[in-house]
């Protein structure tokens, strides 16, 4: 009897011993690049069926000769630090390491700013791009397709396997971008740099920024001290508004740089002005200060078009946000002038262009100011009319994507969205995805379109939850309008990914709309 038991017991030691080895022997399941879930949707991938695992003895490298390469490099080990707790060792190399290594580096073979590949086997991770802009697109590919918790911490016995292949990826449209409204309601330089980090996630590329409105001025500008003194202090709904210091500007316009985000200011003129109105009574025809505002009609308010005072005002005001610009543009508004006679708003529209100009950019403003005579350069941001779109175009102009039924991130999912406006439509989460900017306008086709942006006006949105609410996850889909070519897109197929992503933006605390148009997980 007790023979038979110890006889057993062997057995059973035996056997659980091989189960054990044999176990620990299995290798882990092939993974398929195919699978994964990339937004915006690459324009090629290859799948190889393995895997590469990135461990504590993975090693960074990058190219020897790049600075920018060297600070890229140490953004993506802080950010899998973060994530993973493990501490990859970051340097310089002029050689492919033999192997367990991920690997930046800049190669002539690849044209354009943002272009990138990624090439994945089971001895490391290649990403190799023409510019470190396109690196960086590539970083962003590589967070997808890490665990989403790293986006939030490190969690315990992680395995980090990437799926072996090659991903070979660029933009269809250069300029993808999105607005946020800091006018109506504003927002801290803390809230938007995390608003920044989530667009980055995205490769989103443009953040436009609206300085200025009715309701509150902004942004410092050192020679009119009173536009924030004054006009920075309401915001709607009788709010103490704020504004940000030119160093605090600086201070964002430079973490956008360090993600490839390009800031583009906004000045709106010569209507949606109440706030400059209220600060110096001189810019108005009749000389007398107008009381702040906070509620939410537009179309009120006008610069006094023919005081010189007033482009005075615009040459200070454009020189000192040129000065705090590095990119091209400088957005002047133009849009819903009504108490602006035509025949004013005109030559206001051609003189405050050339003000942009003399001050070294180049200028987008809404689509209205196609109404008047375009610089060569000036770009029409079509939001409300096509007809005027079309005479930009007719005058040589480029168009910026931004039709409000589709791309305006204001409006409501539907009519029980807790905020959100509905003047233009409702927008659900598939209408949202399912429009291509080059069909969408007959007379706009793909030559005229330098990309797509899209705004949150803010006469709804009061809190940082409130932003994420409307602009998520609408947005992953106008991120991938604008960088993936329409032949690759389909509802169907995408809104699987969009799914897939849930974990991430829960994981970077992002309250996102839950839309039933989704399959989400949970
Ligand atoms: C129209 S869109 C506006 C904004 C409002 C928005 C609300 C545009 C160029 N002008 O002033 O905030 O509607 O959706």
């Amino acid at each position: 009897m007790s023979n038979n038991i110890f006889f057993s017991l062997g057995i059973a030691l035996v056997l659980s011993l091989t189960v054990f080895s044999c176990k620990k022997q299995i290798p882990p399941k092939p993974k398929d690049l195919l699978k994964e879930s990339i937004i915006p949707l690459p324009s090629e991938i290859n799948a190889t069926n393995s895997s590469f695992t990135i461990d504590e003895a993975t090693g960074l490298f990058y190219t020897s000769e790049s600075e920018q390469l060297a600070k890229l490099s140490d953004y993506f080990s802080n950010w899998l630090k973060n994530g993973s707790g493990l501490n990859l060792k970051v340097s310089a190399t002029k050689n492919l390491p033999i192997s367990n290594y991920i690997y930046l580096a800049l190669a002539d073979s690849i044209a354009g700013e943002e272009a990138y590949q990624i090439v994945t086997d089971e001895k490391g991770i290649k990403i190799i791009a023409g510019q470190p802009h396109g690196i960086f697109n590539g970083l962003q590919t590589l967070k997808q397709l890490l665990p989403a918790h790293l986006h939030k911490g490190p969690k315990e016995n992680d395995t980090l396997r990437i799926a072996t292949g090659t991903i070979k990826d660029a933009p269809e449209y250069g300029y993808r971008g999105v607005m946020l409204d800091v006018s109506r309601h504003f927002f801290g330089v803390d809230v938007i740099k995390k608003f920044i980090d989530y667009l980055a996630l995205y490769k989103i590329n443009r953040l436009h920024l609206h300085l200025s409105d009715d309701q509150g001025w902004r942004i410092e500008i050192k020679s009119w001290p009173k536009l924030t003194e004054i006009g920075g202090q309401t915001q709607v709904g009788g709010g103490k508004g704020g504004f940000y210091t030119q160093e605090q500007y600086k201070e964002i316009v430079q973490y956008a740089a360090d993600r490839f985000i390009t800031i583009v200011p906004e000045i709106d003129m010569p209507g949606h002005t109440n706030a400059a109105l209220v600060s110096y009574p001189e810019l108005n025809c009749d000389g007398k200060a107008r009381k702040p505002y906070t509620g939410t009609n537009v179309g009120f308010s006008t610069l006094c078009t023919d005081k010189e005072i007033t482009y005075k005002f615009i040459d200070d005001v454009i020189r000192e946000l040129a000065a705090l610009t590095p990119g091209e543009y400088i957005h002047i508004g133009g849009d819903e002038s009504n108490v602006t006679p035509m025949k004013d708003y005109i030559p206001f529209i051609n003189r405050t262009q050339k003000i942009v100009e003399k001050h070294g950019k180049k200028v987008i403003g809404w689509d209205e100011i196609a109404h008047a005579d375009l610089l060569p350069n000036t770009i029409v941001q079509y939001w409300s009319k096509g007809e005027n779109a079309i005479k930009g175009i007719a005058q040589g102009s480029k168009v910026l994507m931004s039709p409000a039924k589709k791309a305006y991130l204001d409006m409501k999912y539907d009519s029980i969205s807790r905020i959100g406006l509905h003047w233009a439509a409702f927008i659900p989460v598939d209408v949202g995805y399912k429009w291509d900017l080059e069909t969408y306008e007959e007379g706009i086709s793909k030559a005229d379109i330098i990309g797509i942006e899209a705004p949150l006006w803010t006469e709804t949105v009061e809190t940082p939850e409130d932003i994420e609410y409307l602009v998520f996850p609408r947005l992953l889909g106008i991120s991938e309008i604008g960088w993936t070519p329409t032949a690759k897109r389909n509802w169907e197929e995408y809104k699987v990914r969009l799914a897939n992503h849930d974990h991430r933006l829960k994981a970077m605390d992002i309250g996102f709309y839950a839309s039933k148009t989704v399959p989400w997980k949970e």
